[in-house]
């Protein structure tokens, strides 16, 4: 009989609602599932929101006191969707009271509280995840495939773009997201941390970094409200303007530890760019092409074809590829930002159910946190930084 593990949820935003989504979702694609995760309770910062989330994303208790909840005995998996200022503090309060654990990214705000999570989650020895779910996308999975079979050859050159427009109006609110005492940092934590995931994932550890920083708006108007609101459908022109103390656009040179070189950038004020997550990866014997824009596809080009056949191929991914035996039968069907979390939701009870840290895990999470830290360090010293 598949185990049924209850699940307690903290946070009922846009995160609460694609976990909660996999919850449901992920017996139905992976069957025989490694487990059956139950919506058992969910918390958010009211009573009145806790009720409403619990309404619509299917949990059976509401509440508003998350060190309760963590402390539950019929809880098995604590999941953390809240914003960055909180995920130490709740990370540490239930790896104490012995539950696993996924966690939304960055990890942490900073190195210390990414460090102090890893060693609490170290020492009670439950299973951990850090959310990075696009490693999850099985064309970014395929990609992975064919390096780790040799097919591209020696990785000699990783480039990784992620580009949103969402905060280019200057007159978008100031979500939690531009304020450094709960995000840690802007683009870097946010969004250049899931390229430095992919990077590390593909490629492997990144060693140095030589970064450019800037915050094109200083300011934006206060936000109404404590949910996330995101671009400038929210704009309050009128209203009394807040300071934004963190970075809106990092682009990098990067140098791997295992010799290739690369770049990264990472910017919310790129207009037209929506979630333009770019991969190019050139080795030895071929190259790898890759926009989530386009997440159905990869781009490849084995060297090694004949002369009059050179170039990129579309590969189009289905049952043949990673997750296809759970995700949908035919290719083209269409992968979407749910499919990536309904993965990840599989990832994660079957290394609960095998006892086997995922990836990537807390330790992973403070890998890429050191990452973020010498990207800042660089933008403010101008110089090459080493990571850690
Ligand atoms: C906003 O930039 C955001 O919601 C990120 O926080 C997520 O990690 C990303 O996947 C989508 O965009």
């Amino acid at each position: 009989m598949t185990k049924v593990m209850n699940v307690a949820m903290i946070g009922g935003g846009f995160m609460g609602k694609a976990h909660a989504m996999a919850y449901a979702s992920m017996p139905m694609f992976f069957w025989p599932a490694p487990a059956i995760p139950h919506r058992k309770v969910v918390v958010d910062v009211t009573d009145g929101m806790a009720e409403e989330a619990r309404l619509r994303y299917g949990f059976d208790e509401a509440s508003s006191d998350w060190r309760a909840v963590v402390n539950r005995p019929d809880i098995d998996v604590v999941d953390i969707c809240t914003p960055n200022n909180v995920h130490a503090e709740i990370a540490i309060a239930a790896a104490k009271a012995g539950k696993h654990i996924i966690c939304e990214k960055p990890l942490a705000r900073t190195v210390e509280e990414a460090r102090a999570m890893h060693d609490a989650v170290k020492a009670a020895g439950v299973i951990h995840m850090v959310a990075f779910n696009y490693r999850r996308t099985p064309a970014v999975a395929l990609a992975k495939k064919y390096i780790d079979e040799g097919r591209i050859g020696r990785i000699l050159n990783f480039r990784g773009t992620y580009l949103q427009d969402w905060s280019a109006d200057p007159d978008s609110p100031l979500s939690w997201r531009f304020q450094k005492k709960i995000a840690g940092s802007g683009t870097v934590g946010d969004i250049a941390t899931h390229v430095v995931d992919l990077a590390h994932y593909l490629v492997g550890p990144i060693a140095e970094v030589n970064a450019i920083t800037t915050t094109y708006n200083k300011t934006r108007p206060l936000q109404q409200g404590g949910v996330d609101k995101l671009g400038a459908a929210e704009k309050a022109t009128d209203a009394e303007r807040g300071e934004v103390d963190v970075d809106d656009e990092v682009i990098s040179m990067l140098r791997f530890e295992g010799g290739a070189i690369g770049s990264l950038e990472a910017t919310r004020n790129a207009y037209g760019r929506n979630n333009f997550i770019t991969l190019e990866i050139h080795g030895t014997k071929g190259s790898i092409h890759f926009n989530y824009e386009r997440r159905d596809e990869l781009q490849v080009m084995f060297a090694d074809d004949p002369a009059d056949a050179r170039g990129f191929r579309t590969v189009y991914t289905g049952p043949a590829h990673p997750y296809g035996n759970g995700l949908w039968p035919i290719p083209g069907l269409g992968i979407g930002y749910s499919e990536t979390k309904i993965v990840e939701c599989y990832d994660f009870f079957s290394a609960i159910a095998k006892n086997r840290q995922p990836s990537p895990n807390f330790e992973d999470g403070l890998l890429t946190e050191l990452v973020a830290d010498a990207l800042i360090r660089s933008g403010e010293t101008g110089l090459w930084e080493k990571v850690g």
